[in-house]
């Protein structure tokens, strides 16, 4: 894909996103954020995968810096599940995408307050098992119940 983009490029002249029109295009990989779609994770992973993707995965601090900036630039309602859980091994939180390990802490997980004072999200035990970027924790990573409705943000 890469190739056909540099040969349009050279033969246009013109611009070439790697991406289709209105999906994110961030480090090769493209994003969409299904506003007018709500359902629980397990749904939203099956939507994802029916237009040949997952749901999303957010790998470091630059991709989540501009995931934040697109919601403000576009003023996107709503929280998002994330292509992440813990159902497999409980604290154990793995990328469906490509298995690999959920970073912890700063910058992708929300804090909270709890019985020993501030402290990171992920706090829902066996009762929150999938990741939410959460509109109301200021668009941070969230563990919630994999029932809510949310809106998929899909990647392929
Ligand atoms: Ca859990």
């Amino acid at each position: 894909m890469k190739g056909l983009c540099l040969l349009v490029v050279a033969v246009m002249a013109v611009g070439c996103h790697g991406c289709p029109d209105g999906w994110l295009d961030v480090n090769g990989s493209c994003f969409y954020f299904h506003q007018d779609q709500s359902m629980p994770w397990e749904d939203a992973e099956r939507f994802c995968e029916t237009s040949g993707g997952s749901l999303a995965k957010i790998g470091s601090a630059k991709e989540l810096r501009a995931f934040y900036e697109y919601i403000l630039t576009y003023s996107l309602s709503g929280s998002y599940w994330l292509g992440a859980s813990d159902q497999g091994y409980e604290g154990d939180w793995l990328w469906v995408s490509d298995n690999s390990r959920v970073d912890r802490g700063t910058p992708f997980w929300a804090i909270h307050n709890g019985i020993f004072g501030w402290d990171h999200e992920p706090s829902g035990g066996t009762e929150e098992n999938c990741l939410l970027l959460d509109e109301n924790r200021k668009h941070y990573f969230n563990d919630v119940n994999c029932n809510l409705i949310h809106h998929p943000l899909c990647m392929t």
